[in-house]
Formats: C-alpha cells, sequence, structure tokens
C-alpha cells in the first residue's frame, strides 16, 4: 500500500532537484548551475540500435559516455553534431561538427579545435567499444552557446579513424551510427 507513493517519489529524480535549485537562485547573488543528464541510442545505417551514449553536465564541463555493440572492429571518430536529426543511412541530416566558436577540426590542427570534437572509440574482436570522456568547456544546456540548442545536437560514429587535424571532419569516412540528443518531452 505505501509501495507506490514511494515510488512515485523516486521516479521524479532531477527535474525537481532543478526546480528547486531555479527557485532559490531567484532574487540571489549566483546559484550553481543545474545539473543535466541527457541519455539517447545510437541507431546505424538500417535503423537497429547498436549502442547508447549519456551526456550528463558536469563542472567543468560536459561528460561523454557510449557504448557500442555490433560496430566493426576497428577505430571510430565520434563526433557531437550541430544538429539533431538521424535520417538514415547516410545521417547527413546530422550536419556538421557542433561549432559556435567557428574553429577548424581537430585538436592537432592550430586552428582547432571543434567543441563537438572527441577522441577516438575504439571497438575490439567482441565488435564491443565504450567511451568515457569530458569535453572541457562544453556546456550541454546553459552558457552562451549550449550543445542542446534550439535544434538539438546528434552523437555521430564514423566508419573510420578521426586524423584529428584535417579540417572539416578528420577524414573519418561515413557516418555509421547516430543518436539525438534532445530535451526529453516533460510528462504530464
Ligand atoms: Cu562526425
Ligand atoms: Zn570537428
Amino acid at each position: 500500500m505505501t509501495l507506490r507513493p514511494l515510488l512515485s517519489l523516486l521516479a521524479l529524480p532531477l527535474v525537481f532537484a532543478c526546480a528547486d535549485t531555479t527557485a532559490r537562485s531567484m532574487g540571489k547573488t549566483r546559484a550553481a548551475p543545474p545539473a543535466a543528464i541527457i541519455g539517447t541510442s545510437l541507431i546505424g545505417s538500417d535503423g537497429q540500435i547498436v549502442g547508447n551514449a549519456t551526456l550528463t553536465q558536469e563542472a567543468e564541463g560536459t561528460r561523454i559516455t557510449m557504448t557500442v555493440t555490433g560496430v566493426p572492429i576497428g577505430t571510430h571518430a565520434v563526433h557531437l553534431h550541430a544538429i539533431g536529426r538521424c535520417e538514415g543511412p547516410a545521417f547527413t541530416s546530422a550536419g556538421g561538427h557542433f561549432n559556435p566558436d567557428m574553429k577548424q577540426h581537430g585538436n592537432r590542427n592550430p586552428m582547432g579545435d571543434h567543441a563537438g570534437d572527441l577522441p577516438n572509440l575504439v571497438v575490439g574482436d567482441d565488435h564491443r567499444g565504450t567511451l568515457d570522456h569530458v569535453r572541457i568547456g562544453l556546456r550541454l544546456v546553459d552558457g552562451a552557446s549550449p550543445l542542446l540548442d534550439a535544434d538539438g545536437a546528434a552523437v555521430v560514429v564514423h566508419a573510420g579513424p578521426d586524423d584529428f587535424a584535417s579540417d572539416p571532419a578528420g577524414n573519418a569516412g561515413g557516418r555509421i551510427a547516430c543518436g539525438v540528443i534532445a530535451r526529453t518531452p516533460a510528462k504530464p
């Protein structure tokens, strides 16, 4: 009998935490930015789910964790692309790399790098791969140019490795998986 109210309390995690922070920050000088976590499924060119990714806004940047399964063995570029639309099979709908500072691609490029540039993902013999990386300075939901803007964003995995130097996309080959980063609609 008492189980149901307890469960509904547990089911309201971040939403209330954030609302509370915002409410209390009103009229005060400064408040810590609210935490934000957004998860997404990655779909392959055939529309099947091939993994998942989670983006978490932390104090110094945004943490990207992802797991893929069933992706070809090898090293694959991963980027945050500017538009939250994943239309297979080519996923060109996701646009270019997230780049609010108008830089060039790659941290080996003197004019780099894009805010959406990430390390390569290594997929082993079992066709599994994981990535856990904090993109320093990247804001997910606040600041002057958050990743989650009006048209969202996408996590994109490429067929080949990123050389971290070639503009505009690291010579990484086609796009083989894509996950939309968007605000989850509020539940009634
Ligand atoms: Cu890309
Ligand atoms: Zn880039």
